[in-house]
């Protein structure tokens, strides 16, 4: 069974970091209202949600994903980019302890989870304003002993790696290819995202489904075409944050 980990939205979110959005009020309520209806296609998708109580004073911490890597074998506890966020590791290396073996990144380096991208046995660290190949390089020390290959790819003109690239089925990516050179990516097949969607390339893939925003009709009519089935969800107050659908949850098989 699959598991998703996700947090409720901070009061505090209006907060948030912001690096390549201009800041505009976010409704907490209709963020919490969106944040509740992910949770619900989760749940109708087969996986048992773990939600997490709200973290006050931690206006980010609704995107669960930049704290972890989870692998079959272990996790990593990442040590997010933006200073603000450090706070939000503790909290779920508590809960995922249960679950698997936790590692850590170590001081100084930094990664956000939404700069890991993982296919198959290679994972890709995206190099950004939050992760550095420092972090990159202990996640290769931690990782080839069991199995994966970690490369560094270069991102440019977006927050993350997963915000230019996500996998939508097995061996198939959605991608802008202004933010992340495909050519990178081997062995897969690419659907472009459509240019006047740029934010349109990440999407949470759960099984034979990817969950996708309504917010990009023309990539999902590309996705329509290309086999992939969609699950909607409205997801616009938490892009206010910079936000995405990869970052709001954490899920791996228990
Ligand atoms: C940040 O800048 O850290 C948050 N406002 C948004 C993080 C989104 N996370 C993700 O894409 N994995």
């Amino acid at each position: 069974m699959d598991i998703a980990i996700t947090r409720q939205v901070s009061r505090s979110i209006d907060n948030c970091e912001l690096t390549f959005l201009q800041r505009e009020p976010i409704d907490v309520a209709r963020a919490r209202q969106q944040h509740a209806q992910y949770e619900a296609a989760l749940k109708d998708l087969g996986l048992a949600v773990l939600s997490l109580p709200e973290e006050p004073d931690l206006p980010d911490s609704v995107f669960v994903e930049d704290t972890a890597l989870v692998l079959d074998e272990c996790a990593i506890i990442t040590r997010p980019g933006a200073a603000s966020r450090r706070l939000e590791t503790t909290s779920i290396a508590q809960v995922l302890a249960a679950f698997r073996e936790l590692r850590h990144i170590q001081a100084p380096a930094r990664v956000d989870g939404g700069d890991i991208l993982q296919l198959g046995r290679c994972i890709y660290v995206g190099l950004t304003q939050r992760s550095d190949t420092n972090a990159m390089e202990q996640m290769q020390e931690m990782l080839a002993p069991l199995g994966y290959e970690v490369r560094a790819i270069r991102v440019s003109g977006c927050l993350h790696l997963k915000s230019a690239a996500t996998e939508v089925a097995r061996d198939v990516l959605l991608l802008n290819p202004a933010w992340v050179d495909q050519g990178v990516f081997e062995g897969v097949k690419i659907i472009e995202i459509d240019p006047s969607e740029p934010h349109a390339a990440n999407a949470l893939r759960l099984g034979d489904s990817a969950m996708y925003s309504a917010a990009f009709p023309r990539t999902r009519e590309r996705l329509a075409g290309s086999g992939i089935h969609t699950v909607i969800v409205d997801a616009d107050e938490l892009a206010k944050a910079e936000g995405a659908l990869t970052c709001c949850s954490l899920v791996f098989g228990i």
